[in-house]
């Protein structure tokens, strides 16, 4: 039955994301010196160099590295002690505030702009409290945040500022990188990210001291053989995968050029579709296009989860990023900033969006394949409307 009911006969699954991998044996080198020198951790030489690299790219001045984003959001939360509320986004990757829990801090949200899906600065100062220390903003699929509002705000009351920049790899704002802004930004070096190196992340911040403090927390607090002056975690990356990283680098550009060209088919081919909306940047930016989010409005004839349904149904397994809310998970529910009432615009936006595949090696086919997938119900709507009434006049 199922297969009557295809529309495009995709035999392969299509996934959100596909990982972009450079060519094998382009590797093997690298690995080849790892296995000459031995060294495979603990800041060893392709960690230095991928550090340095990064620096170069991003145009940054520091950068840590980390096994993880995760980790990486939780150590830069105690490189700066921050205690008590943070102020935060609902609509994020859980990560986000579970970094602030794990480090027994209560994260406060509030909602998120209407038109660009991250924090809304207007709602900040009333969630500030005498126990508010920080801001945790995240620059949503790498869209940068309202920065100029925040940091005012974070300024007149002294609150720190720590940017989840998981999503914006590569980001520019007006003709710099966005990860320059704020106390500290986190990126996210996942597989499923831009620039991957299996598993990964980095914390970028702006002077040599912050780090040093950083490179300390992430190798336990050691500072040599007989000195330990933190409690810290062990966060490092692994030699083989700043080698990985180093590689990536070579292709990143590449690979965000033809998401480029992706995001651009998409918009044309799916303008025309009543009821799909495109989320737009702010400012004068440089995107990434590391996702592709519609939003799925109320004059398109399925609902969200009907789309979202019909596309599984075709082998194309799109993302409702992101649903259901952080604040709806249950270590969160009872948080009062997480009522429903105080998130209108985050419980919105959960409802009505959908991520569409975005990776290089996703062909201009396949795009075409999944916009007619979305646009069939149109097409069979239009149609069934003009067959009743005909039915009404026999
Ligand atoms: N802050 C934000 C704002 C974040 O978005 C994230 C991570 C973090 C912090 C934390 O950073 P990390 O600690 O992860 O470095 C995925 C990722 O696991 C997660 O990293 C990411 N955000 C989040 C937005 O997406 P899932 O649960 O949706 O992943 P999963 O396994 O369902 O993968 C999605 C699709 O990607 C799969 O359907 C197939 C494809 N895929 C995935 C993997 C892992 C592959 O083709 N190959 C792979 O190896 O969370």
């Amino acid at each position: 039955m199922l297969n009557q009911n295809k529309i495009t006969g995709i035999s392969d699954p299509i996934y959100v994301t596909q990982p972009s991998l450079p060519p094998l044996e382009e590797f093997i080198p690298y690995l080849e010196k790892i296995w000459d020198k031995k060294i495979l951790t603990n800041g060893g030489p392709f960690h230095v160099q991928l550090e340095a690299a990064l620096c170069d790219y991003l145009g940054v001045e520091h950068i840590s590295l980390f096994t993880n984003g995760t980790l990486a959001l939780v150590t830069a939360l105690q490189s700066l002690r921050i205690t008590g509320e943070v102020i935060t986004t609902p609509y994020s990757f859980v990560a986000t505030a579970h970094s602030l829990l794990w480090n027994g801090i209560r994260p406060v949200f509030i909602d998120i702009d209407s038109d660009t899906f991250n924090i809304d600065p207007s709602k900040i100062e009333a969630a500030i409290t005498p126990h508010t220390s920080a801001i945790m903003p995240v620059h949503c699929y790498g869209h940068p945040c309202d920065i100029e509002s925040i940091q005012k705000i974070a300024d007149n009351y002294n609150l720190k500022v720590i940017y989840d920049a998981a999503h914006a790899f590569g980001v520019q704002y007006n003709n710099e990188s966005v990860l320059n802004h704020g106390d500290l930004s986190v990126l996210s070096f996942h597989a499923t990210k831009i620039f991957n190196t299996f598993e990964g992340g980095a914390i970028v911040c702006p002077d040599l001291k912050t780090k040093q403090r950083i490179d300390h927390l992430k190798n336990f607090g050691i500072v040599d053989e007989v000195t330990v002056v933190a409690p810290g975690i062990n966060g490092k990356m692994s030699e083989i995968n700043a080698a990985f990283g180093l590689l990536q680098l070579k292709y990143v550009d590449q690979a965000i050029s033809r998401r480029r060209e992706i995001d651009q088919l998409y918009r044309e081919l799916l303008k025309k579709v009543r009821g799909i909306r495109f989320l737009d940047a702010r400012g004068q930016v440089a995107l990434n296009f590391a996702y592709f989010p519609i939003l799925i409005e109320t004059e398109y004839p399925l609902s969200r989860d009907n789309l979202y349904e019909t596309l599984r149904a075709e082998n194309v397994f799109t993302r409702r990023y992101f649903y259901p809310l952080i604040s709806e998970f249950p270590m969160y529910r009872s948080m009062p900033s997480a009522n429903r009432s105080n998130l209108p615009f985050a419980f919105s936006a959960a409802s009505r969006v959908l991520c569409l595949p975005i990776y290089p090696d996703l062909s201009d086919e396949q795009i075409n394949q999944i916009v007619q997938i979305i646009e069939q119900p149109t097409q069979k709507h239009s149609c069934v409307v003009p067959s009743q009434k005909q039915q009404l006049f026999v």
